[in-house]
């Protein structure tokens, strides 16, 4: 169990570590491959009879301790990196599930993941069910004889509702079924999902755990047992592994991941408030405005995050508009920046996702998705003013 009172401490040891050359920040290892000192330690590194590194897709110093980072944040036994979000939860859901299995998943989910989803059915046979996960009695009734996991994402894109973890870890548990859960929106710092029963989180830590926009990545924590199985198939032979480099940033971009999310919730409290109140918006989805997310809230979330959603009552019209009209909020999809970023999927990441389907997954024409970054909220809410006249 991490001590929260000494979260800065903690990742700034955890992004460091001692090192051969006791260098403050941890060395980049650039290499593709290793050296070994003889044949015969050569032959024992493979066998893993000898501790020593073979070769970067297997393994590599530099993206070690970045996995070994974000097992020690989420209160892991160990970690894996991955070359983007998707990387890691492909290699997690084909690690776990083969032709024949059933998926059970949260209502809502990143678009790529449904489009994984959607592909590990129609050729490996892999079928997948959506449930809202609300009840006990729900989640039971989703549960086949063919399923062998459930996967959620909490808070849900992009209406930022909550799935209890605890809840349905439980009922997993009952039926012998691991519970994955994508911890992207909130990162380690604000959500800890394995402490609630979760047994594997994946992030894309393109998002939080970077911060900074610079580099796609993702990872995988979890047991000992498991990560290891994943590092000797999904990950190394289909291969979508992290370069050192990306990993050094990460160490360099987690190293401020609290102080980073402080600022960038307490910003996306007040903007959250700012827009529930305008005359120009019909909804906001922010976790905690609406008392049903309380309780769940309370129990999981250290805050509600940095996430906010919200519909123009102009619909698509209003939605291009205020894209159009904005300063200094960047037009932009991804999230979890130092830099404040808008979308509107109506127009932009669901353009192609005939409306119908389209509403049915809760994004309404007007709906619009806010990343907030580190910028003075002062600056944010003025640009936000500027936009949302009374003509949208
Ligand atoms: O492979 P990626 O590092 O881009 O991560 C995929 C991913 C996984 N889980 C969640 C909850 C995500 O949001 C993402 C990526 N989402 C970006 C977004 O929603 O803006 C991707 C830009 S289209």
């Amino acid at each position: 169990m991490i001590d929260d009172t000494h979260w800065n401490t903690l990742l700034a040891e955890v992004t460091t570590e001692a090192n051969t050359y006791d260098s403050l920040t941890p060395p980049l290892v650039q290499t593709s491959t290793f050296t070994f000192p003889s044949a015969e330690s050569g032959a024992r590194r493979f066998t893993g009879e000898e501790e020593g590194y073979v070769y970067t897709r297997l393994s590599n110093p530099t993206i070690r301790l970045f996995e070994t980072a974000v097992a020690k944040l989420e209160g892991a036994e160990d970690g894996l990196a991955f070359g983007s979000g998707m990387g890691a939860i492909s290699a997690v859901l084909m690690n776990l599930l083969k032709n024949g299995d059933h998926l059970l998943c949260a209502n809502g989910l990143y678009g790529s993941t449904f489009g994984l989803l959607d592909m590990l059915n129609e050729r490996f046979d892999i079928s997948h069910t959506l449930s809202p996960l609300a009840s006990a009695q729900e989640i039971e009734a989703a549960i086949t004889p063919s399923t062998k996991a459930i996967y959620l994402e909490t808070p849900v894109n992009p209406t930022l509702s909550l799935v209890d973890i605890e809840l349905v870890a439980k009922t997993a548990h009952k039926h012998g079924l691991p519970l994955i859960v994508d911890n992207t929106f909130m990162s380690p710092y604000l959500q800890r999902p394995l402490l609630h029963g979760a047994d594997v989180v994946v992030h894309s830590a393109t998002k939080y755990l970077g911060g900074h926009g610079d580099v796609i990545a993702g990872v995988a924590v979890g047991s000992r047992e498991l990560m290891q199985s994943i590092r000797m198939t999904t990950l190394k032979d289909i291969g979508a592994i992290l370069g050192p480099f990306e990993a050094w940033l990460l160490l360099r971009g987690m190293r401020t991941l609290a102080l980073r999310m402080n600022q960038q919730v307490q910003s996306a409290q007040t903007l959250a408030h700012y827009l529930l109140a305008h005359p120009a918006v019909d909804k906001v989805y922010y976790p905690g405005l609406y008392a049903k997310d309380k309780a769940i809230m309370d129990k999981q979330m250290r805050a509600p995050g940095a996430m906010i959603s919200f519909e123009l009552k102009g619909g698509i019209e209003a939605g291009r508009q205020l894209m159009n009209r904005l300063q200094r909020i960047k037009r932009a999809v991804s999230l979890g920046d130092i830099h404040t970023l808008i979308q509107h999927p109506a127009t932009m990441t669901h353009l192609l996702v005939p409306r119908e389907d389209r509403l049915k997954m809760g994004l309404a024409d007007g709906l619009v998705r806010l990343s907030v970054g580190i910028e003075d909220v002062v600056d944010l809410q003025s640009d936000l003013a500027a936009a949302l006249r009374s003509d949208l």
